[in-house]
């Protein structure tokens, strides 16, 4: 199996690396820096701030790159990070990188994508024709998936996200023999079924997908149905995205579904809160310690969210790593 964890960003990433992702001042281009993969995003201004997340193997790895994309992989598991060039129109753009990131999981033998992450710049701005620059990039993506892949192996666990850099970044895992589960939230609409008040085409992710023991939970909102709750108050919004993880990852909600016997908050780790309003950050720090285990690792992004009217989102990866305590 592999593992991620959160180091600063100045740290050695280690033996058997699959991945390096730098969450500091500056963006750039994926490549590979020291025979790692390496993505770049902005999402500070203040670069004492910037941290890495590290995907590391159990065993020996190699890398390379295909197009525009770098990659790197054990016998079992897949990283790839690639980046969409800053523009007035994402959705040809967002079609072509995902159609390449497909071609290339079924190239290398990886087919099943079980995690992704996009950092979109402008996320609630407006692109050259009036369409809010989220919607645009969910359209490509959506077209992307629809083309082939989504029928044969279903939309995964998914992060969408603002960034100070430019264009999108956007990484993903997956895997060979492995079968990931995708799992919705019976709280939720699910995302590619949301009405197309939200967007020409809906976005492309699964609230969760569960792979052997772990169930990676996508960026979770303050959203019922396919509504926002609580515009303007922030730990209303707090207590609905912790009751929609906590839904999704528990006994109930996955047992429904054929699952797994569940899991509770305290059984998140590797959790990202993303947060709008720095102003918020104290108070967000104070919820998260209140909500998460105490040996949870934690890390807070000021970040847009994509929809305009929520605070925060959060995600994190549920294992039963801590159920001794
Ligand atoms: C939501 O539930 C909030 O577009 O990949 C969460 C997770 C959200 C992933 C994505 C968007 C995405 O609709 C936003």
């Amino acid at each position: 199996m592999i593992g991620s964890r959160f180091i600063g960003c100045d740290a050695e990433a280690g033996a058997n690396a699959l991945a390096r992702v730098v969450f500091g001042a500056t963006s750039g281009p994926a490549r590979i820096e020291h025979g790692v993969p390496t993505l770049h995003l902005a999402m500070s201004d203040d670069a004492r701030d910037a941290f890495a997340e590290i995907w590391t193997s159990a065993g020996p790895v190699s890398s390379g790159r295909f197009k525009d994309l770098v990659f790197a992989h054990d016998d079992a598991f897949l990283f790839c990070a690639g980046n969409i060039a800053s523009s007035a129109h994402y959705t040809d753009a967002t079609r072509e990188a995902y159609g390449d990131a497909f071609a290339l999981v079924e190239q290398l033998g990886f087919p099943k994508i079980f995690r992704m992450w996009n950092f979109i710049a402008h996320i609630n701005g407006a692109n050259g024709e009036g369409l809010e620059v989220y919607r645009d990039f969910c359209r490509g993506r959506a077209l992307a998936f629809e083309q082939a892949y989504a029928e044969a192996f279903g939309m995964p666990a998914a992060t969408g996200i603002g960034t100070r850099g430019e264009g999108v970044g956007f990484y993903f895992l997956a895997c060979r023999n492995a079968s990931p589960r995708h799992i919705e939230n019976s709280r939720q609409t699910p995302a590619y079924a949301y009405p197309q008040r939200y967007g020409p085409k809906p976005p492309s992710f699964a609230r969760g997908t569960l792979l052997r023991d772990a169930l990676f939970v996508s960026g979770t909102a303050s959203i019922l149905g396919h509504e926002t709750m609580h515009e303007g108050d922030l730990d209303a919004q707090w207590r609905v995205a912790t009751g929609n993880i906590a839904h999704l990852i528990g006994a109930d909600n996955l047992r429904a579904q054929g699952a797994h016997d569940g899991f509770a908050l305290h059984d998140l780790d590797q959790i990202k809160v993303y947060y709008r309003h720095f102003a918020d950050l104290p108070r967000v720090k104070d919820l998260a310690r209140a909500a998460f285990h105490r040996d949870a690792n934690i890390r807070f992004l000021h970040a847009d969210i994509c929809r305009a009217d929520l605070l925060v989102e959060i995600e994190g990866i549920a294992s039963h790593r801590h159920r001794s305590d």
